[in-house]
C-alpha cells in the first residue's frame, strides 16, 4: 500500500514549506542502521567522492542505499512532486557535543557552494517545489544535542541571495568537528539579501524528533539547529535531497569544488526512485558501487 500524504498534510506542506515529523524506522532499527553508518563510514575503499565530506555514501553504504528509496519517503514526496522522482544527493548532518548550531539558511540551486547553479530546473509547475530534501536523524534529535528549527512559510520569498559571494566556505576543508561557522564553514549572512535583517526566532519550529524519524522540506524554507550543548549525545541525521526528473543536476558540470574538498563526478549518477525519466537530462546509476540494485519501485502502469 503506498503511503501518500493525507489531503490535510499536503496542505500543511504547501502552507509551512515543510511536513513531518514521520516514523521511517523504528527507534531500535534507526539506531542500529546508525551504528552501521558509523562502523562503514571509516572504510573509505568504495565511496564515489574521494574527500572527507561524506556526500552519497548511498554509493557504499547498503543501509544508505536502501534509505534513498525508503518507500515512507519516495510515496510521500510522490504526493507533492509527482510520480518522476530522483535523488541526486545524500548528506551526512551530524553535530557532536559542543559543535555550533547550522546558521539559518535557504537554498534554491545550491549555487552557493560554487557560484554555479547545481541544478536548473526545466520545466517548473508554479507552486510545486522542484527540489525537496528528506532529513532522517538516526539518533534522538533535542534542543540540547542540536534538533532542527524551520521557518513556515519562509518559501514564499527569498531571505538570501546565492549568487552572492561568500566571504569563506568554498576553499577551507570543513569538518564537521573544527568548523568555526554553523554551516559547512560559511557564514551563510554572506548571503543576507538584507544585511540588517534578521530572521524572527519566535516564529520557528523546533523539530525535537525520535531515532528514524523524517521531515520533508523545500530548502527554500529557511532552516538552521541547535548548537549541541549536550555532554555526550550526538545528534546525526541524513540529507536527502530530490528533484524532479525534468530537472538538469549539476549541469555541464564534471567536477567541483565545495567546501574545501574536489568532487569528481564521473562515476556520480541521480537514482530514479520512482517513476521514469523523460527528460534525458541527467546521468543515473541503478547500482552501488558495491554492486547492489537501488531497491526502486517498479513504475505503476
Ligand atoms: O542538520 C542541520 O543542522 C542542517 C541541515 C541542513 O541544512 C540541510 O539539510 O540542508
Amino acid at each position: 500500500m503506498k503511503i501518500d500524504l493525507t489531503a490535510e498534510e499536503k496542505k500543511k506542506f504547501f502552507e509551512q514549506g515543510f511536513i513531518g515529523p514521520f516514523k521511517l524506522y523504528e527507534p531500535k532499527e534507526a539506531k542500529n542502521i546508525f551504528k552501521q553508518i558509523r562502523i562503514k563510514s571509516a572504510d573509505t575503499s568504495n565511496t564515489l567522492h574521494n574527500n572527507p565530506l561524506n556526500y552519497d555514501r548511498h554509493f557504499d553504504i547498503s543501509e544508505l542505499t536502501n534509505h534513498i528509496c525508503h518507500p515512507g519517503i519516495v510515496d510521500r514526496l510522490s504526493s507533492i512532486m509527482g510520480e518522476d522522482v530522483i535523488l541526486w544527493r545524500m548528506e551526512y548532518f551530524p553535530k557532536y557535543p559542543g559543535s555550533k548550531g547550522t546558521e539559518w539558511h535557504q537554498v534554491q540551486d545550491y549555487s552557493y557552494a560554487t557560484g554555479k547553479p547545481q541544478l536548473i530546473p526545466t520545466d517548473t509547475t508554479s507552486g510545486i517545489p522542484f527540489d525537496l530534501t528528506v532529513w532522517t536523524c538516526f539518533t534522538e534529535s533535542t534542543r540540547k544535542n542540536g534538533c532542527l528549527k524551520l521557518m513556515p512559510g519562509s518559501h514564499n520569498k527569498m531571505f538570501f541571495d546565492e549568487t552572492k559571494k561568500p566571504s569563506e566556505g568554498r576553499n577551507k576543508l570543513y569538518t564537521a568537528v573544527d568548523s568555526d561557522t554553523g554551516f559547512y564553514g560559511y557564514n551563510f549572512s554572506d548571503f543576507k539579501v538584507d544585511n540588517n535583517w534578521q530572521p524572527d526566532e519566535s516564529k520557528a519550529v523546533v523539530m525535537e524528533m525520535e531515532p528514524g524519524e523524517c521531515v520533508i522540506f523545500s530548502a527554500r524554507c529557511m532552516h538552521s539547529s541547535f548548537p549541541n550543548t549536550s555532554e555526550r549525545s550526538t545528534r546525526f541525521a541524513v540529507a536527502c535531497r530530490y528533484v524532479q526528473s525534468h530537472v538538469k543536476v549539476y549541469p555541464d558540470t564534471n567536477e567541483f569544488r565545495a567546501h574545501g574538498s574536489d568532487f569528481d563526478l564521473s562515476r556520480w549518477g541521480c537514482v530514479q526512485v520512482s517513476g521514469v525519466d523523460k527528460y534525458g537530462h541527467n546521468k543515473f546509476r541503478t547500482d552501488n558501487n558495491l554492486g547492489q540494485p537501488f531497491p526502486v519501485l517498479e513504475p505503476t502502469k
